[in-house]
This record gives structure tokens, C-alpha cells and sequence, in this order.
């Protein structure tokens, strides 16, 4: 089967997602996200100069040479545009090869594991009364495992509070926010919020919470132990990752579980974070990790140590990257919990998908493939719209992790 098209489509219905979608000589074709939040048109230039050309005539079956043709034959490895791009390509063939078999993707994988796939929504409110109410109404819609964020008082433009609703977007102005960060304050708050989820909603519910990389490592270790009492699911990103070593600290001094991964896009990302059991999951995506076929081997290494899955879910990766995910999701034995953040009404009818929700679970679904499609004509009515994510800084001026 050969591949004699591939374009990259790229679309705006509410925010911006880039997909690859290839073609081939017996009528199938796949799709695969590329988005890159912030950085869209890098992965698009990437696809289009330097990918596309080398697809063209290549048997679609060969999903293993192609991705090692891609990263190898590049000769500059890794990174996340790069990483993105070959993911893009990995999921649109594995979605076709899956036609081709006429299964769903999972059944290719090894089949379920599972009956359905464990996911967490996304509470969030400018205080705690607000949170509280948020999570409330998630746990209405069937969610057993909530993330839960708060606006700290001082601090102007905390993480992972929204606009409101259901569809917090924070890639929000053309050029980056500016935004204010303050630790004491944090590190103050934090504890109150989920000392009140806990009293509010009993042992039972998952409670997760998003760190968003804000805290050095003492520091993180800190909040780890002060957040013990209320048994968390997982306190994520809780220090930058790009020295794997600094999670010894943290780990020395909690027994909070944690993860990290959204932004790592290579198995050595996480190597020694896995081998160390410096991590309880591992936050990698499909679209920014290198595929299906590279998250295998992540998943691989970690369930050697125990360290499970949680894949990064955000609304800035695409319904294709959410179904690709799900198949993954519903096989892969080490798995651990899926985010869910849900996108929005018109996303969702430029993106047509057979995965669903019910009582907290997601499923992809039993359409051959991973399920999820492209309608190019809507897609052409909502064109690119820049915009960046917010930056942060301390209250002295000094720049910060975002
Ligand atoms: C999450 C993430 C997002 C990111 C966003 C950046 O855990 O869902 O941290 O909120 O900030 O995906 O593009
Ligand atoms: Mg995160």
C-alpha cells in the first residue's frame, strides 16, 4: 500500500490544532496531531519542507522503518517539533494500517486490558469556595478523579485557573501574558485547598493537583509532605525535569506520588526518572513523545519499575491525539489514568470521533482505525489565530517557569 499524498491541515475552531492526514493508493487514509501550543507553524514548516517529501511512494505498512527513517535519517535527533512531526506520521499510519486490518487500533496494540479507560476533568476557581463547587460538578457528570486548581490571593493570573466553564484555554494573547508568581503565597495556599476537597467529598474521589513546574526541588519536597494527609493521586510537574537527578530530593522527602512528562518528547527525557523509581507515572503524549510506536517504548521501560501512565490530555492536543491515546490507553498494562479536559462543541464537529464517555471511563470506541477523522471542509472555515502561552514571573521581576 502505498502513501501518495499528505498535507497538513491546519485549523482554529475555538483554538489551534495542526493535523497530518495521508493518503494512499487503496482509498485509506490516517491522520495524526501535530499541534505544538504556541509553536504550530514550526511543526507545519517541518511536515511540509522536510517530512511530506520523503513519504511520498513509501509502503504506509512499513510504520516501524518510516518512524526510524524519520528519526534517524534526520541526523538531528529529538526535540518537540521534530518529535511531533514523527508522531504525527506514526499515528496516521498506524490508523491506517488498523483500517487496512478493519480493527480499532487497540486490538493491533494486544487488545484490552481494560474495560474502559480511567480519566481525570479539570476543576478549577478563582478561590477555593470556587473550587470546590468546580469539582462538585464533575464528580455530577460521573468523573471519579478530578484535578483540582486554585487562584492563590496575591497572585494575579495563577496556573490553571480559567476563564471559566469547562474550557480553560490558557494559550490566550497573540504575545505571552505576562503573569505573576509568588511561592510563600503558594506553598501557604495550596494545602488549605485540598485539606477543603477532602472534607468536602470524603476519602473516595481521586484528587489530583498540577504544579506546572512553579517550585525548585526543596521546595517541591515540601509541598509533597504537606500534601500527604489528603492523599493525593498525583502532584504533577512539581520541579522543572530538565535535571532528572533533582527528583532524589523530592522523592527523599514524600510519599505524595508524582509525575512528570508532558513536556519530554524522547525515552531519555525520563530514563533516569524511571530507573531511580524517581516517578510513580509518566506523562508522555502521543503527539509530543514521538507516537504510538515511541510511547511503546516508554510504557515498556516504566513497567519494568512500576511506574505507570497518565498521558497528558490537555485541550491543546487534538481529538486524533485523544483517540490515538484512548486505543493506547485501553492496552497498555501499565496504565494509569488519562486526562480529559474536553474540548469544545466546534472542535469537536471539525474533529468527528467515535470515543466516548460514561461514569468517569472513556473508550475509544470500536471504529476501525483510531476512530477519530478530519472534516476538511469545516476545519477551512476557522483559519490559524496566533497565540501564545502566558509567562510568568516573581513578584521582583525575575523571570519564571510558566
Ligand atoms: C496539563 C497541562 C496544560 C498545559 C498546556 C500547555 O496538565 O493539562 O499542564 O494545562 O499547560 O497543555 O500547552
Ligand atoms: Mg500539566
Amino acid at each position: 500500500m502505498k502513501i501518495t499524498d499528505a498535507k497538513v491541515i491546519v485549523t482554529c475552531p475555538g483554538r489551534n490544532f495542526v493535523t497530518l492526514k495521508i493518503l494512499t493508493d487503496q482509498g485509506l487514509h490516517g491522520i495524526g496531531d501535530a499541534t505544538l501550543n504556541g509553536r504550530e507553524k514550526a511543526v507545519v514548516a517541518y511536515l511540509e519542507d522536510h517530512v511530506i517529501p520523503l513519504l511520498i511512494g513509501r509502503d504506509a505498512h512499513r510504520v516501524e522503518d518510516i518512524w526510524q527513517f524519520l528519526y534517524r535519517g534526520a541526523y538531528w535527533r529529538r526535540g518537540p517539533v521534530t518529535m511531533s512531526a514523527i508522531a504525527a506520521v506514526d499515528t496516521a499510519l498506524w490508523d491506517i494500517k488498523a483500517k487496512a486490518a478493519g480493527l480499532p487500533l487497540y486490538q493491533l496494540l494486544g487488545g484490552a486490558s481494560r474495560d474502559g479507560v480511567l480519566v481525570y476533568g479539570h476543576a478549577n476557581g478563582a478561590d477555593i469556595e470556587e473550587t470546590v463547587d468546580a469539582v462538585g460538578r464533575y464528580q455530577e457528570m460521573g468523573y471519579k478523579a478530578v484535578r483540582a486548581q486554585s487562584g492563590v490571593p496575591g497572585v494575579k493570573g495563577a496556573y490553571g485557573v480559567g476563564m471559566g466553564g469547562l474550557y480553560y484555554e490558557p494559550a490566550d494573547s497573540a504575545l505571552p501574558m505576562e503573569t505573576v508568581w509568588s511561592t510563600p503565597a503558594y506553598l501557604d495556599h495550596a494545602p488549605r485547598l485540598f485539606e477543603r476537597l477532602r472534607a468536602n467529598y470524603g476519602p473516595e474521589i481521586e484528587l489530583l493537583h498540577d504544579v506546572h513546574h512553579r517550585l525548585t526541588p526543596i521546595e517541591a519536597a515540601r509541598l509533597g509532605k504537606s500534601l500527604e494527609p489528603y492523599r493525593l493521586f498525583w502532584m504533577e510537574d512539581c520541579t522543572p525535569a530538565e535535571n532528572q537527578e533533582a527528583f532524589r530530593i523530592v522523592r527523599q522527602h514524600t510519599t505524595t506520588p508524582l509525575a512528570v512528562g508532558e513536556i519530554f518528547n524522547s525515552i531519555h527525557d525520563c530514563r533516569t526518572l524511571i530507573e531511580e523509581q524517581l516517578i510513580d507515572f509518566i506523562r508522555t503524549t502521543v503527539v509530543h513523545a514521538g507516537g504510538i510506536t515511541h510511547l511503546r517504548q516508554i510504557a515498556g521501560l516504566a513497567a519494568l519499575y512500576q511506574v505507570r501512565t497518565g498521558a497528558h490530555g490537555a485541550t491543546d492536543l487534538s481529538p486524533a491525539c485523544m483517540g490515538a491515546a484512548l486505543h493506547f490507553d485501553l492496552w497498555v498494562p501499565n496504565f494509569g489514568i488519562q486526562e480529559y479536559m474536553r474540548h469544545s462543541e466546534e472542535t469537536d464537529a471539525v474533529f468527528p470521533h467515535a470515543y466516548s464517555f460514561a461514569d468517569g471511563y472513556l473508550h475509544p470506541g470500536e471504529t476501525a482505525g483510531h476512530g477519530v477523522d478530519i472534516d476538511e471542509t469545516l476545519a477551512a472555515k476557522y483559519p490559524y489565530d496566533p497565540k501564545q502561552l502566558p509567562v510568568a514571573r516573581l513578584t521582583d521581576g525575575s523571570m519564571w517557569n510558566w
